[in-house]
């Protein structure tokens, strides 16, 4: 019985990420679902994307959060259209909310979206919200096992940027091992590494994200 319910849940989830997808696709916006743990730098690398790819492309953002405005506070400094979703308490993103965000966005003046799904590797990998790319962020400071724990999201991913690599003089971090686990998990993933801090490894990231829109 409780199957499903889940099982109706989702599907009223994925119709409306259907519209989503269709509304975007009408509008010529390409999305991208960034997904992370809390702080492992998913504001961070939409404000670098951003400073990269600003001048190369029309950017929108959508920030989700449990709760506040600090990261679209963030963003609206860029002079980028944004909007906040506070999802009061609700640990992913759905299509409706985006649904709603769209509405409240200038969609002729957006060729890229990011959109900063809340902070968590678990149910945000579950939930199709219209987008046209799935990236996680992993950062350094996470530990190199994570592939292990959250296989879903690491399976789920066309790329994965692994963040923070300014502090692997002083962190544990196995790249090597990280990067083999990482193919295992999901063969056709493309990885990158960067810092957001000193902005190494950004301008592949931006570039090969740039590659993927104009290729759509
Ligand atoms: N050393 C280092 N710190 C970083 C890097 N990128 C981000 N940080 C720091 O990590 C913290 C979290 O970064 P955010 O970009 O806010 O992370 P987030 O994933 O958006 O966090 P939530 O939205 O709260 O889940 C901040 O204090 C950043 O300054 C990096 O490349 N190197
Ligand atoms: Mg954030
Ligand atoms: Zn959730």
């Amino acid at each position: 019985m409780e199957i499903k319910i889940l099982k109706n849940i989702l599907g009223a989830n994925d119709q409306i990420a259907a519209k989503n997808r269709e509304l975007m696709a009408k509008h010529e916006v390409f999305a991208v679902n960034i997904m992370a743990s809390p702080g492992a730098g998913k504001t961070s690398v939409v404000l670098q994307t951003i400073r990269a790819l600003k001048n190369k492309t029309r950017i929108g953002v959508i920030e989700g959060d449990i709760a506040s405005s600090i990261d679209a506070e963030t963003v609206a400094k860029e002079g980028i259209p944004v909007v906040q979703i506070n999802t009061g308490g609700e640990c992913h993103l759905e299509s409706f909310q985006i649904q709603n965000a769209l509405n409240n966005l200038p969609l002729p003046d957006i060729d890229l979206m990011l959109i900063e799904n809340v902070g968590n590797l678990v149910c945000p990998a579950e939930f199709s919200i219209g987008e046209d790319l799935k990236v996680l962020i992993a950062s350094v400071p996470e530990g190199d096992d994570k592939p292990y724990k959250y296989p879903l999201m690491f399976n789920t991913v066309d790329a994965i940027v692994l963040n923070k690599i300014d502090l692997l003089p002083y962190v544990k971090f196995d790249v090597d091992g990280f990067t083999k686990t990482v193919k295992t998990i999901n063969p056709k993933v493309e990885l990158f590494k960067v810092s957001c801090t000193t902005e190494e490894g950004i301008q592949p990231w931006a570039k090969w994200l740039l590659a993927r829109m104009k290729s759509k």
